[in-house]
């Protein structure tokens, strides 16, 4: 039995931990799940007790596992029998492209279908959430938001993703691991920057923004709230000290390429998250146009398109 998740992008963006221990939020977000690009997650439960084991794309990997057995342990229980964990990805792993999203919303639903125990989305996602912040959303597909309030997280989808069908252009910089990963990246931000608490304070204005955005289809507001809040997420990160920067030159061509397609009215905005990627939003007019003018770009090693897609769900490996 495999479970399958996509990764999502925040375009309000999840930046900051009110708690650190149970991994809450300082921030709601909202986000787009993605459709081409998935982990699939398959879990056997031995009987007998013993090390877990985790190959990613058929390699053993020591560095997610204690993750893994963690987020195993809150479904299945401490004194559970070892587990053989598989987890296949179409796209580079830990290079921002939201990879721990989609593979811990995959992994807890392989996980309960492992243990034939059942639960509902939400639970699911708070459980995928304490692990990775950001996976609590590739619980569900279309256009989510996650509000936070002192204790937990609330999830749930604002539209389906045929209600608006954009399009997202992933934009490879660089395939090497992040130098830095998030939850200590974000940790420092609020420690060191000495915009952070502006932020954490204007989030709920932007999320109000682009919730209404999408409610009303309005593509140019979406876009103006969206670049906007990566900029300040990302001007967050560069205060904080020392400096956390992921982005590099070809992050910054790309960028410039999109600000051009705007200047001819293409309907279409950039955001970036916790790596040097750049991931373009544009409505299925410009898609083609946005692919071939990010594709010329010096620099980039790699381009995938993809609509929107659905939440975790089971299904047949091929
Ligand atoms: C997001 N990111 O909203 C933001 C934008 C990256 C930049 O959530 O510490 O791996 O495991 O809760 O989920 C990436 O962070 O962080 C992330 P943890 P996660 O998508």
């Amino acid at each position: 039995m495999w479970a399958q998740a996509q990764p999502n992008i925040a375009l309000v963006k999840y930046w900051g931990k009110s708690d650190i221990v149970r991994n809450l939020p300082a921030v709601g977000s909202l986000s787009i799940t993605l459709e081409s690009l998935y982990t699939r997650m398959s879990v056997e439960l031995l009987d007998d007790p013993g090390a877990d084991e985790l190959t990613v794309n058929g390699e053993a990997n020591a560095e997610m596992l204690p993750r893994v057995s963690r987020c195993i342990d809150l479904i299945a229980g401490g004194d559970r029998g070892a587990a053989r964990i598989q987890s296949e990805t179409n796209f580079p792993v830990a290079a921002g492209l939201a990879s721990s999203a989609s593979a811990f919303a995959a992994l807890v639903l392989a996980t309960y279908e492992s243990t034939e125990k059942t639960a509902n989305t939400l639970t699911m996602a708070r459980i995928a959430g304490s692990v990775s912040g950001s996976a609590a959303r590739s619980l569900y597909g279309g256009f989510v938001e996650l509000s936070v309030d002192s204790e937990t997280i609330d999830v749930r989808p604002i539209a389906d993703s045929d209600d608006w069908p954009l399009k997202v252009i992933v934009v490879v910089t660089e395939t090497a691991p992040k130098h830095l990963n998030s939850g200590e990246a974000m940790i420092r931000g609020a420690e060191t920057s000495p915009f952070y608490s502006s932020w954490v304070e204007r989030q709920p204005e932007d999320l109000a923004g682009a919730r209404a955005a999408v409610e009303n289809r309005d593509f140019e507001q979406l876009a103006a709230v969206s670049e906007h809040n990566c900029l300040k997420m990302h001007t967050v990160m560069w205060t904080s000290r020392p400096p956390v920067v992921y982005w590099n030159k070809a992050t910054l061509a790309c960028m410039d390429a999109v600000r051009e397609l705007q200047k001819k009215s293409e309907p279409v905005f950039f955001t970036i998250d916790a790596g040097p990627q750049l991931k373009a939003v544009c409505l299925p007019s410009a898609e083609e146009t946005v692919k071939d003018t990010l594709a010329g770009v010096d620099g980039i090693l790699g381009i995938y398109s993809s609509g929107l897609g659905s939440g975790a769900r089971v299904v047949e490996h091929s």
